[in-house]
């Protein structure tokens, strides 16, 4: 099993996750933003782990910093879970559709972090999650995973469906690339390592 778990506190969230990436997607998710927690239920689901997430954030300041840790602390869980990366396919790229939306995301688990973020809002919140955080949350789990992650709005306009898109399609995404593919043989790099 290669499962990831981490418990991460500070005076702003106190945060415990496991994840186990050769799940069928069931998720519990508590972090006291429905949409939030309804976001990550899909990612988990299309990506095929399964997560317990339990978050306690100081959401009377706003949602900001339970997003963003909650982002840092899935992706050290990630990165945990995949130790090694041996017989990983490495490169994974999924498009969502949802009504009117359609979204790219395109990832590389090569330990070289980084974050392409090419989408506007053109709402400031969906429910009580600020649009803004979104980016965040990619880009706090991209560079505490070693992920490089580009996550391209290619159109749509209902900010719903564009933010459940990019979430669906970052699991579908991570899915394929953290599938073993075992004609390879150490790692998929001709350096020797990822
Ligand atoms: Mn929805």
């Amino acid at each position: 099993m290669r499962e990831g778990l981490v418990s991460r506190n500070t005076k702003e969230t106190q945060i415990k996750i496991k994840i186990n990436l050769d799940g069928k997607g069931d998720c519990n998710s508590s972090t006291g933003i429905g949409f939030f927690d309804h976001m990550l239920v899909l990612l988990t689901k299309h990506g095929l782990m399964d997560a317990e997430i339990d978050v306690k954030g100081d959401l009377e300041v706003d949602a900001h910093h339970t997003v963003e840790d909650t982002g840092i602390a899935i992706g050290l869980a990630i990165r945990q879970a995949l130790g090694e990366k041996k017989s990983i396919k490495r490169y994974g790229t999924a498009f969502v559709p949802m009504d009117e939306t359609l979204v790219q995301v395109s990832l590389d688990l090569s330990d070289r972090p980084f974050l392409v973020f090419d989408a506007a809002f053109s709402r400031q919140m969906v429910g009580q999650m600020d649009t803004q955080l979104v980016e965040e949350f990619f880009r706090a789990v991209a560079f505490n995973a070693g992920i490089t992650l580009h996550i391209m709005l290619l159109h749509g306009t209902n900010c719903h469906h564009i933010i459940e898109a990019m979430f669906k399609a970052f699991g579908r995404a991570l899915d394929e690339a953290t599938k073993i593919d075992t004609r390879i043989v150490g790692v998929m790099s001709t350096k020797g390592i990822l």
